[in-house]
């Protein structure tokens, strides 16, 4: 932990002055005056800049009721849970086995809307927080997963445990059979016996063909490593798992190899397990004696093998890729040199940045959730939140075929880890935690949520009024700075990493983006399986895939009666008058109409159509109804595969480019967590949604898929750039005001050539800069710490 000093002084006057043009002999009297002089002499009078200052606090409104439980209740609840009175009859989580009743995890029952807003607006109690807990009942007749919520809290005598069925409406409320429920360590450690007797068996042929052994997960003698994939089921009735082969230790899923072993695990009774086969050189041996005699005759042979060294997988500089020119300096960096133009209540988790309000949560599943979305004082968004991460592959072989993930199902919320300052967010960033509940305890995880305002790269307006004949060629000139408040977080789900941005622009426009970083699930190559996918490596194939990620925008444009307005951009024949000789003549006309009904929608071709949801009555001063369109950013895909028996209805909310419903406190989440292996039975179904109620003036939530149809190249090593692998959107005011948000924004300038009376061909520049002093500071910069995590 070395202090990394790094002058950089700020002369933005000599850069303007440098530009060749007269110097600013006309400054407007709102021109700041600089004391310190440009010679390097006076350097040394610069102070450091205040980028490491915190943001000034302020005190949130009201109380963030959307926070996760503390760790005291989650202890609280713990013990309630396990409290002999509860009836619960649970196993310790050390001793558990997969025929016990034991508890998965405990997270927060989102508050229903119907409660807060109340509080929210007016003085409505403040509504009470219950934990949502997920007991895998294994101990049952009938075992399953069940999920509770328990609350009132903080626990007292008035706090229950109920069965917290009403999110879910797969037909089974909150349960789901054994068979569908997470493949959990107990799970995994069910069914290594037998995975551990078949590979056992089989030393002599897995060394010949893929160089290594397999005697269990942590069997220190294992050489393989064993790596299972999602769904284990399709409706509950079944369980299997399909196992693939890697070379361990770092960068294990670009060194995937030829072998695959298909179990049957359904039940709780694991020497019921069976082998259902095994797969190589793209062959299904249904036994070991069928592979053994394959391999005894010589049939089975591999074209390529992994390579043992792995470096070339690994995140780090390459020497062997040579040098470029000028890079050994200091990149360019985005620095808050002014000090912070937000403010925060940290405790409550709220911010507030140039008329932009909102409070952040986060939870297990679901990570960062933003509420009460305002920009100058009116709600814009009751919550905006990441609903699923889906991932589905391809391929010709049993594992990328098979393979769905849902990453809330993999508890994306508590992967956010500490991010590296100056590199994952900008120098000077502010820094939150985020607290993971696990079993009686709870860990905070540092720094895994920042905040900082970015300079957005480009003007928010600017114009040259030009074509006059004096020397600078323009009457005025206005250009106003572009800036944006981001708050960001990183979940690390296994081989992934992916960053979501949530982006506030001066102008009142917010922009979610994520991007996707980290290991490609990969493939062992075959010469002729080009469909699914390039060579990448040795031996290895980058499995062609598609990402989806929902979110769920509810929106509240000035209260609850909304419309989500389509306006489609025709071409049309039309005659005027003025033309008879062209008689009919196409041009483009808008068609403008309210959607009716719950349903899901397309994004048009050409980009000819735009969604905006708008208050149901207000109107700006020119009769426009007042919203804000849903702008399309950067590949707003849905899944490619709308049939999969992997992914049939477990994924309904992947599987449209968005979707219109009308809000209920029942529907607090686009899909079930337990979905993931119940593709045909579904916990929750989320077409369901869709029960023909009317959007007209009423409470509506937009569901939007981003993501990307992952062409994996080469350039996918030794992990996935975020450059490419990107997917936006932006919610953008429409006719929400009566005219643009930037005339009160100071951080501009001014330019005008005054007409000199007779003389149009002043030469008089008169310039404005509204008493934004620019900083004359020196940039100290502070080598990143991470700091680890803290086990409470
Ligand atoms: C309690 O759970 C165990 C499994 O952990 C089970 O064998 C036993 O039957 C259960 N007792 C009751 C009363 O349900
Ligand atoms: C939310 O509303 C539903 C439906 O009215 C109700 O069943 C449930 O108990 C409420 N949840 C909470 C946490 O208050
Ligand atoms: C091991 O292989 C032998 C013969 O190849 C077979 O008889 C035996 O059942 C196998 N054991 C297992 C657990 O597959
Ligand atoms: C699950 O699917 C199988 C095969 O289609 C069917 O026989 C079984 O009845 C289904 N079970 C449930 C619970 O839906
Ligand atoms: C959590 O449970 C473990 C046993 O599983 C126990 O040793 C520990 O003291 C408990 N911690 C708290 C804070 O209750
Ligand atoms: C974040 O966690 C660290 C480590 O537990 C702690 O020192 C720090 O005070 C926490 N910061 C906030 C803002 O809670
Ligand atoms: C307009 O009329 C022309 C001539 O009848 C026809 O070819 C064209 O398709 C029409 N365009 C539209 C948009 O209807
Ligand atoms: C203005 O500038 C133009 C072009 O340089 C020149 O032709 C013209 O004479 C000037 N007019 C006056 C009034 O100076
Ligand atoms: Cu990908």
């Amino acid at each position: 932990m070395h202090l990394l000093l790094i002058h950089i002084i700020l002369l933005f006057e000599a850069v303007v002055n440098a530009a060749g043009t007269p110097p600013f002999d006309h400054r407007g009297q709102a021109f700041p005056n600089f004391n310190h002089g440009r010679g390097s002499s006076k350097r040394a009078a610069y102070s450091t800049c205040s980028l490491y200052e915190p943001a000034e606090q302020v005190a949130a409104p009201k109380e963030n009721i959307w926070a996760q439980i503390s760790p005291e209740d989650n202890l609280a609840v713990w013990n309630l849970l396990h409290d002999s009175a509860s009836e619960l009859n649970l196993t310790g989580p050390d001793k558990a086995k997969v025929n016990d009743n034991y508890v998965w995890y405990i997270d927060t029952v989102p508050v229903n809307k119907s409660d807060v807003l109340p509080y929210l607006d007016g003085s409505g109690p403040r509504p009470n927080s219950w934990a949502r807990v997920i007991i895998f009942e294994g101990g049952k007749p009938e075992p399953v997963s069940q999920e509770y919520m328990i609350g009132p809290l903080p626990v007292s005598s008035e706090t229950t445990i109920q069965k917290l069925d009403y999110p879910f409406n797969g037909g089974t409320g909150g349960a789901v059979p054994f068979n569908g429920r997470f493949f959990d360590q107990k799970r995994r450690d069910a069914a290594e016996p037998l995975l551990v007797s078949v590979m056992s068996n089989i030393t002599d042929i897995t060394s010949a063909l893929l160089g290594g052994v397999f005697h269990g997960y942590d069997n220190p003698e294992s050489t393989l490593v064993a790596a299972p994939t999602t769904p284990t089921s399709f409706n509950g009735s079944q369980a299997f798992q399909v196992i693939m082969f890697r070379l361990p230790g770092p960068a294990s899923y670009l060194r995937p190899l030829d072998f695959y072993v298909l179990l049957d695990t359904t039940g709780t009774d694991a020497s019921l397990y069976k082998l259902k086969g095994l797969v190589t050189n793209t062959q299904f041996f249904p036994t070991v004696a069928d592979l053994r005699a394959a391999f005894e005759a010589g049939e089975l042979t591999e074209e390529f093998y992994q390579p043992s060294d792995y470096d070339w997988a690994l995140v780090k500089y390459n020497a062997a890729m040579g040098t470029r020119e000028l890079e050994d300096r200091f990149a360019p960096q985005n620095l808050e040199v002014g000090g912070k133009r937000y403010k925060l209540d940290s405790e409550q988790k709220y911010v507030e940045y140039l008329g932009w309000s909102f409070y952040v949560s986060h939870s297990q599943t679901l990570g960062i959730m933003l509420y009460d979305i305002r920009f100058k004082g009116e709600r814009i968004l009751y919550e905006l939140s990441m609903q699923e991460a889906a991932a589905q592959y391809g391929g010709f072989q049993p594992k990328a075929a098979s393979t769905l993930y849902h990453d809330t199902h993999f508890q994306l919320g508590a992967d956010l880890f500490p991010m590296v300052e100056g590199f994952d967010c900008p120098f000077g960033s502010t820094f939150w935690n985020v607290t993971v509940h696990n079993g009686n305890t709870s860990t905070v995880n540092p720094n895994s949520i920042c905040i900082f305002e970015l300079d957005a790269g480009f003007p928010l307006s600017r114009h040259r009024e030009g074509d006059v004949p004096n020397d600078y060629g323009f009457s005025n000139l206005g250009v106003v700075k572009g800036s944006l408040l981001t708050l960001r977080s990183i979940a690390t789900v296994g081989n992934y990493d992916y960053l979501f941005d949530y982006a506030f622009h001066v102008d009142g426009s917010l922009e979610i983006t994520v991007r996707a970083s980290g290991y490609l699930q990969s493939s062992f190559f075959f010469r002729d399986q080009g469909a699914w996918g390039p060579r990448i490596q040795e031996a290895t194939q980058g499995s062609l895939h598609d990402h989806v990620l929902t979110w769920k925008a509810d929106f509240d444009i000035l209260g609850t009666e909304n419309n989500l307005q389509v306006t489609e951009q025709k071409t049309v024949n039309t005659t005027q008058p003025w033309w008879p000789e062209l008689g009919e003549f196409e041009q483009i006309a808008l068609e403008t109409y309210n959607v009716e009904k719950e349903r899901a929608l397309s994004w048009a071709d050409n980009g000819q159509l735009m969604y905006a949801v708008n208050h149901a009555s207000a109107t700006n001063k020119w009769g426009s109804p007042r919203g804000y369109r849903i702008v399309p950013g950067k590949s707003n895909i849905r899944l490619s595969t709308l049939n999969s028996p992997f992914s049939r209805r477990n994924t309904a909310l992947s599987k449209s480019h968005l979707v219109v419903t009308r809000q209920h406190d029942t529907e607090p989440w686009g899909n079930s967590i337990q979905n993931l292996n119940m593709p045909w039975k579904p916990q929750q179904d989320f077409s369901k949604f869709l029960d023909d109620e009317s959007v007209e003036g009423t409470d509506l939530v937009m569901w939007l898929n981003l993501g990307m149809h992952h062409f994996t190249r080469s350039e996918d090593i030794p992990v996935t750039l975020y450059s490419e692998a990107v997917s936006s959107i932006m919610f953008a005011p429409q006719n929400f005001f009566d005219q643009s948000q930037d005339g009160d924004l100071k951080n501009r300038r001014w330019y005008t050539t005054p007409e000199a009376a007779g003389d149009h061909n002043a030469t008089e520049l008169v310039s404005e800069a509204y008493g934004i002093n620019l900083p004359q500071c020196n940039v100290a910069l502070q080598e990143p710490t991470i700091a680890p995590l803290v086990q409470l």
